[in-house]
């Protein structure tokens, strides 16, 4: 922490000083992020080429999502070696010097670890399949048919039943998402002695901590009941809900956890803010911070697209900055390797409004509470793709889908095609955008392992880097900012005009600062009063040129971003 006024302090505001609390958190996809060797995917000695160009943007954590042995039918999420590198990314020489080139630079490492399921080559799924009488047969959830059918109603979150009947074993498994993921039995305690395991085999390398895939389905109701048949309840919902996760996740800390200097954050689809504080109250041992979805996926029914409006995200924002307690902890993103990019999803990815409504995404994201995490790209204010055919699609999740939906006719391509549009996880897997030469420098193959946007001409990093007034240089402000300004990161959240439909401005106050953001979500002018007896007094920060220092009212530009210190 820069700030001189943090330096001695153990507790701010009530909550525990943490050095993940205080970080600003960047997320590497590694297939899409640089290529060094000319295969046309990512790989870690590419991403070891751009560590200064990471630690330039001012982060303090790189996320590495899945780097270890995979056949990726789900892109490194379906994991055949966990001690292995993935052949496609290099070795584990490879991956010694990207972590000795992280420490050297003071950045920390956080890897994903993805134990809910493996993927179906791994070696203990191809033994679990041979009989039932093995020391793997149970590493894995089978049952046999129920009346010659899937045991129960469950479904997978690509689309289609969660069981898959082998025939070398003729019974059923269960995979909550594709057929190649089958789901581990958490249940069998050679299975969590060998995930407790693998986490030490690379925390004994000196990583920081674990991003956890799905951490909340790893306990399933083994008895496996169907759906309530109230249709409302959607799947993860169900899943996230087991009888003995919270077991499980202490045991985890007990064995592994405590015995490191660590961060961990769980990806918690499917859990409510209500149940948060079950994983992340300090208190409890378990996990440290949580990703919810209420946000990122406001706009989602399932794989469909829906309407959202302002007021409703503020609602959910407002919702979780002020439902904890200091003893739970946040996180703060926009988008990661499984959403559409910010500023296609939330912000306005027109010519004219990308770059003030990208740093305005931006200046949220910066100055909400919680450790913000960054999503490779967004700092450019990378776009979503222009898909026109599902066969430009890569996402197991979209061909799993266009099968359950299209080839069922249960949907018409252009209807699927609409919603994909909008919500496919492949926008933000498109490669890396570095410069203006071909495949924007991603790699020097002809044919990069998916479509670079064509927009890469006028968005990549070296024009970024050289452009005073580039969304690169504005989140290498607002980092700055934050790092300096504690009521950013420990202070109370207040929305001054929840329902306005379309500004969203809210207070961060520490003692007796206390600051004001004023972000224009459309493309009006609009003049915005400010609170009675608030006045802004000095413009902190500003996405546009403007000097207008406010006393009563902000009059705000299309898509413009305000950070005003106040004085009470
Ligand atoms: O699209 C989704 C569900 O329909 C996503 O929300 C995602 O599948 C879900 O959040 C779980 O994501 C994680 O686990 C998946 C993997 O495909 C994702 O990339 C990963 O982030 C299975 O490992
Ligand atoms: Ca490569």
């Amino acid at each position: 922490m820069n700030s001189p006024s943090l330096d001695k302090t153990r507790t701010v505001n009530g909550y525990l000083r943490k050095w993940w609390k205080e970080s600003v958190i960047y997320q590497i996809y590694p297939r899409s992020f640089k290529d060094s060797n000319g295969d046309g995917i990512g790989d870690l000695p590419g991403i070891i080429s751009k560590l200064d160009y990471i630690k330039d943007l001012g982060v303090d954590v790189i996320w590495l999502s899945p780097h270890f042995d995979s056949p990726n039918a789900d892109n490194g999420y379906d994991i055949r070696d966990y001690r292995k590198v993935m052949t496609e990314f290099g070795t584990m020489a490879d991956f010694d010097e990207l972590l000795r080139g992280i420490k050297q630079r003071k950045l920390k490492l956080i890897l994903d670890l993805v134990a809910n399921h493996t993927s179906d080559e791994h070696p203990w799924f191809v033994a679990s399949r041979q009989s039932k009488d093995n020391p793997y047969s149970d590493y894995y959830i089978w049952r046999a048919p129920k009346e010659g059918r899937e045991p129960n109603d469950w479904i997978s979150l690509f689309g289609g039943s969660a069981w898959k009947k082998d025939e070398l074993r003729g019974e059923f498994y269960l995979h909550l998402f594709s057929e190649k993921q089958p789901d581990l039995n958490w249940d069998n305690q050679n299975v969590r002695s060998e995930v407790h395991d693998l986490m030490k085999f690379w925390l004994d390398k000196g990583i920081d901590g674990f991003r956890m895939d799905v951490i909340p389905f790893i306990s399933k109701d083994q008895t496996f009941p169907n759906f309530p048949k109230s249709d409302s309840v959607r799947p993860e919902y169900i899943y996230a809900a087991g009888p003995k996760l919270h077991d499980y996740l202490q045991e985890m800390h007990r064995e592994v956890l405590s015995k490191y200097d660590l961060m961990t954050v769980g990806e918690a689809f499917g859990v409510t803010l209500e149940q948060t504080p079950m994983l992340v109250d300090e208190r409890r041992n378990e996990l440290d911070m949580i990703f919810h979805f209420d946000l990122v996926r406001l706009d989602r029914d399932g794989w469909r697209w829906k309407p959202w409006t302002l007021p409703k995200f503020k609602a959910i924002c407002k919702r979780f900055a002020q439902g904890l307690d200091v003893h739970s902890w946040l996180t703060v993103y926009l988008s990661n390797h499984d959403s559409p990019r910010p500023v296609s999803h939330f912000g306005d990815d027109s010519p004219e409004y990308r770059i003030p409504s990208a740093k305005m995404l931006a200046t949220l994201l910066l100055t909400s509470k919680g450790t913000p995490f960054i999503y490779q790209g967004d700092e450019l204010g990378m776009t979503n793709y222009h898909f026109t055919g599902i066969e430009q699609f890569d996402d197991i999740e979209a061909k799993n889908t266009w099968k359950a939906e299209v080839l069922t006719d249960r949907v018409s391509a252009e209807d699927l095609l609409d919603h994909f549009r909008k919500t496919s996880r492949d926008h933000s897997r498109t490669p890396m955008q570095w410069d203006d030469s071909p495949n924007a420098g991603f790699t020097t193959a002809d044919k990069p392992w998916f479509a670079v946007n064509p927009n890469y001409q006028e968005i990549n990093a070296k024009q970024a880097v050289a452009d005073n007034n580039s969304i690169y240089k504005y989140y290498q402000a607002l980092i700055q900012l934050r790092k300096n300004t504690p009521a950013f990161i420990y202070g109370d959240y207040d929305d001054i005009d929840p329902e306005h439909p379309s500004v969203f401005s809210y207070t961060r106050t520490l003692g007796s600062e206390s600051y004001l953001v004023a972000l224009n979500f459309s493309r009006d002018p609009i003049s915005f009063p400010l609170p009675k007896g608030r006045k802004a007094r000095s413009l902190v920060l500003s996405n546009t040129t403007t000097k207008e220092e406010a006393n009563t009212e902000l009059r705000l530009n299309p898509w413009d971003a305000r950070i005003y210190r106040l004085s009470n």
